[in-house]
């Protein structure tokens, strides 16, 4: 981010992407733990977006087996996407919040209207690059970076604009250690770059994010951070909606955060997968709250 540049934060509280209900509360209780002082006590102006941009998704039934809820989360990305394309031209650092992880659909969307090569980093215990044909689930959270990629339904696809958003060469996948059959094979065909925790375990934090940072920045014109908090360990994180064991500690997403910063090439963020229902007490709310201001400046000393 560029030195005092306003941070403009757009509440997505959508939860349809997901087959368990909550993640939609998760701006809520994140605005409700202090996240715009955090960010203020840290130097920077903020703004947050109002609700209204949203249409009034309640009533769209339109679904599929393959793509659950597909009406409604068609028309919050497309919503999403048109209010960060406004704010990124705007000037200022886009802070999306959900949410699931289907909200990145409208964030990337809306950022690749600007940027032709953006880079994105993506922190997740999943890589959610199922498409409509390879998902166990039909949940559309897992196929948010395949769309970003050009890949699955082309509603999808096409929002914003026809071509793809991303290319697989700018793309580092960061804590991953749950893949379907599909994502194996898809991540290999396109040599997406994925640190997994096997690659953490062994290298250590530092030296995988510097690997994982050279990835997204290389002839890039913008670095975008999409934090799944189901990448941090349950024991840190429970509450979200697909938990796996064995993720990041609380020192080690600490750190990918501050790396990012220090590195200085982070252009726009989307912190997803907080869920307050599932949550013991404010934990996994507060961590989250403390991430986003490593990612923007927060030090130690
Ligand atoms: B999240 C899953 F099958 N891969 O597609 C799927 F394991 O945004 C999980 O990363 C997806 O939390 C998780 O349903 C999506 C499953
Ligand atoms: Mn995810
Ligand atoms: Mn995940
Ligand atoms: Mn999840």
């Amino acid at each position: 981010m560029k030195e005092k540049q306003p941070i403009s934060i757009l509440p997505v509280p959508f939860d349809w992407g997901a087959s368990r209900r909550g993640a939609a509360s998760g701006p809520q209780a994140l605005l409700g733990a202090g996240l715009e002082r955090r960010l203020q006590l840290l130097g920077h102006q903020t703004k947050i977006r109002p609700d209204s941009y949203l249409p009034d998704f309640t009533s769209d039934c339109r679904t599929s087996p393959r793509m659950k809820q597909w009406g409604s989360v068609l028309a919050m990305c497309e919503a999403v996407s048109r209010e960060i394309a406004l704010l990124a031209s705007g000037g200022t650092f886009p802070l999306a919040i959900g949410g699931d992880h289907s909200i990145s659909i409208g964030t990337i969307a809306g950022l690749a209207q600007q940027k032709r090569k953006l880079g994105v980093i993506w922190i997740d215990a999943h890589a959610d690059v199922n498409t409509p044909e390879s998902s166990p689930s039909g949940n559309i959270h897992g196929m948010a970076l395949a769309a970003g990629l050009g890949l699955g339904d082309p509603r999808f696809t096409t929002i914003g604009s026809a071509a793809p958003k991303l290319q697989a060469e700018r793309i580092a996948l960061v804590g991953t250690r749950q893949l379907d059959e599909g994502e194996k094979r898809l991540i290999r065909k396109l040599g997406v770059a994925c640190f997994t925790m096997h690659d953490i375990d062994k290298f250590g934090m530092a030296r995988i994010m510097e690997q994982a940072i050279a990835v997204v920045s290389s002839g890039s014109d913008g670095v975008h951070v999409s934090f799944d908090i189901d990448s941090v360990d349950p024991g840190e994180a429970p509450g979200t909606g697909t938990p796996v064991r064995g993720g990041l500690n609380f020192r080690e997403a600490h750190l990918a955060m501050e790396l990012l910063y220090e590195a200085g090439v982070v252009t726009s963020a989307d912190i997803v997968e907080v869920n307050p229902l599932l949550d013991n007490g404010h934990q996994t709310v507060r961590l989250a709250v403390e991430l986003i201001g490593s990612l923007l400046g927060a030090r130690i000393l």
